[in-house]
């Protein structure tokens, strides 16, 4: 036989247990009321998600393909020299033209045949024309002279010539008197075959090089 307090701290025991079954109970369904309302949340965002993006690789597509179409163009245009175009009888190179005479004349009478063709004696004013020039063989005159005032060199358009920029022979100039006894005061380029330049007397006959800017054709 159990005894009357011992009964009662059962009896007390039990309504705990069912007080922390009731707890259980609510918690289980607060968590179940949670559970239930938050896909409605999560819903809405699986299907805003597909769609979202959409728009955004469409502009990047639309915005790229314009600038990858536009760029080469631009590049064939600056390097392109078949977007350059000289008359019969001159050599198109870098947007210039150039013509080697084969007729031989005084350095004044060859410039005067070169503005007569709409150009000028050619001005070699960087490594790479002057490279160009060069792969041609014979005596050319070019459009470089001291005649004003001796020793001071100026291409036809007046501008003085580049110290840095100069490719003399290595005793060159040097205003020989021997053909002329004036000196010499025009340049020329190519004398046995070697391309560097040499101030000769201006009344001597020899080919030359005449320059003008080619005419584009893919603006
Ligand atoms: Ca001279
Ligand atoms: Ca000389």
């Amino acid at each position: 036989m159990m005894s009357r307090p011992q009964k009662y701290i059962e009896v007390l025991e039990l309504l705990k247990t069912r007080d922390m079954l009731r707890n259980l109970e609510m918690k289980q369904e607060t968590v179940k009321a949670d559970v239930t309302e938050r896909p409605p949340e999560i819903k809405p965002c699986s299907t805003v998600q597909p769609t979202c993006p959409e728009p955004e690789v469409k502009i990047i597509t639309q915005s790229c393909s314009p600038i990858q179409t536009t760029s080469p163009q631009l590049l064939e245009i600056n390097t392109n020299d078949s977007c350059y175009k000289c008359e019969e009888g001159w050599e198109q190179h870098g947007g210039k033209c150039y013509y080697f005479s084969t007729k031989s004349s005084s350095w004044n009478k060859s410039r005067t045949e070169c503005i007569t063709k709409g150009g000028d004696l050619v001005k070699i004013d960087s490594s790479e024309e002057q490279i160009l020039l060069q792969k041609k063989n014979g005596k050319f005159w070019i459009g470089l002279t001291d005649s004003a005032v001796e020793g001071r060199w100026l291409w036809v358009d007046g501008s003085p010539l580049n110290e840095r920029l100069t490719f003399w022979f290595f005793t060159e100039p040097n205003n020989m008197p021997v053909q002329d006894p004036d000196g010499e005061d025009c340049a020329m380029m190519g004398h046995n075959g070697i391309m560097f330049w040499f101030d000769y007397s201006c009344k001597l006959t020899l080919r030359s090089i005449c320059e003008k800017a080619a005419v584009a054709v893919c603006v």
